[in-house]
């Protein structure tokens, strides 16, 4: 049976609309963040995690390919999804910083795991693409093998995005990656990215039809454009709520 998490979490943001609840903590300034060490930032002890707002503030925490030296957090979500599919795109157009996660239109642009402080102790993970055949057959099973033990092991990884692009709609190797996120019975959701790309006159029945590949139905994804922040702003809620579990 298709676990929907995605489902529940949209679901619950459509139903709220305007009025899901966010913090109204005074913005923190950036001297706020103490430095705890060369490639580690952290909020002072105790700091409240301010929703929303609080992504704005994200900055490079950390990247690493040994999954087992990442560290702990308190809650984590990730991007995951083929090589150029707009991953990186879409975690600076969450945050509004344009060169947070660095993006090329060049597949392969991202080769570690990449990890963002969005609030004290909430993380979002930038990960390598999927897909891309140009790199050497070793590079790519590496890439393979960090981004399985990732999305298996992390216990605070509260949700995986799976980028799809949504002119093109999910590729065999995207139902492939939902198939084993749910027989890892991990908590996904689906978000169709780069959606100006998509005529202005197909916009809804292309939104359905992404779905209906995925058994699902228009509102179950997300349909954003880190270009013209089409979705974003429901997309930064939902991944605010997400972390402050
Ligand atoms: N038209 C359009 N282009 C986009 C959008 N998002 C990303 N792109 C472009 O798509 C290309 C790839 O974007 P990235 O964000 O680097 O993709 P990625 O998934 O992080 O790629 P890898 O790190 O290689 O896995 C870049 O040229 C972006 O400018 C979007 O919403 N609309
Ligand atoms: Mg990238």
């Amino acid at each position: 049976m298709r676990r929907a998490p995605h489902k529940k979490m949209l679901g619950h943001l459509h139903d709220a609309g305007n009025a899901v609840t966010l913090a109204s903590y005074p913005r923190m300034p950036v001297t706020a963040f103490l430095a705890s060490g060369l490639e580690c930032f952290r909020f002072p002890p105790g700091f409240p995690f301010r929703s929303h707002e609080t992504l704005m503030d994200a900055r490079f925490l950390k990247s690493a390919t040994d999954v087992s030296r990442l560290g702990d957090c308190h809650s984590e979500v990730a991007f995951v999804g083929r090589s150029n599919v707009g991953k990186s795109s879409l975690l600076n157009a969450l945050v509004r910083q344009k060169q947070l996660a660095r993006t090329s239109k060049t597949p392969g642009r991202t080769r570690e795991i990449n990890v963002f402080l969005a609030g004290p102790d909430r993380w979002i993970v930038d990960l390598p693409g999927y897909g891309y055949a140009k790199r050497p057959a070793k590079e790519r099973s590496a890439w393979q093998g960090m981004i399985e033990r990732y999305l298996t092991t992390r216990e605070t990884l509260r949700m995986i995005f799976v980028l799809v692009d949504a002119e093109v709609g999910p590729t065999p190797l995207d139902l492939q990656m939902i198939e084993w996120l749910e027989s890892i019975d991990r908590d996904y959701c689906i978000v169709a990215t780069k959606s100006d790309r998509v005529k202005a006159s197909r916009q809804h029945a292309q939104r359905r039809d992404v779905a209906a590949v995925l058994g699902l139905t228009a509102p179950d994804i997300a349909w954003v454009s880190s270009s013209t922040g089409t979705g974003i702003d429901d997309l930064r809620r939902e991944v605010a709520e997400i972390l402050s579990t």
